[in-house]
């Protein structure tokens, strides 16, 4: 497996909660370096841009709402196998399912408020780091 880069975002939930520091312990305990990273207030058009992909779901409002209620803290995120290992370190959408030592088990609050967003696969990621980040930006 390849060395990867994966985008990140620290939530508004987490931010107002003082919780990057403890994410980010967890993110770097996995062997994901932290390349990138700034502290935003994302707007509602750069919200559903982001989120494109589920306009038609029932919790669009909901999901846009919530990520532009607060500072975010975006990231690029890199290492070995660092799109699945991301996944792997979040654990499951709904911190309910999530295991034990997983950032959305350990942190999150809800489905809705789950504390960290993590790219999917490869072309996803190439998409969202370009959506926040110039390439002066990542120092890897
Ligand atoms: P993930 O963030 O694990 O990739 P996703 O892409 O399916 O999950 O959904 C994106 C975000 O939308 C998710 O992190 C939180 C929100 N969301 C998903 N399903 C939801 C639901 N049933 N109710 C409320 N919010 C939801
Ligand atoms: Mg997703």
């Amino acid at each position: 497996m390849a060395i990867e880069r994966t985008f990140s975002i620290l939530k508004p939930d987490a931010t107002r909660r003082n919780l990057t520091g403890a994410i980010n312990a967890l993110i770097e305990k996995a062997g994901l370096r932290i390349v990138a990273q700034k502290r935003v207030q994302i707007t509602r058009a750069q919200a559903e841009t982001f989120y494109a992909v589920h306009k038609e779901r029932p919790f669009f409002g909901e999901l846009v709402e919530t990520m532009i209620g607060g500072p975010v803290v975006v990231q690029v995120l890199e290492g070995e196998d660092a799109i699945r290992k991301y996944r792997d370190v979040l654990g499951a959408t709904d911190p309910s399912k999530a295991a034990p030592g997983t950032i959305r088990k350990e942190f999150a609050l809800s489905v809705g408020e789950n504390s960290a967003h993590g790219s999917d696969a490869p072309e996803t990621a190439a998409i969202e780091i370009a959506q926040w980040f110039s390439g002066n930006e990542i120092v890897g």
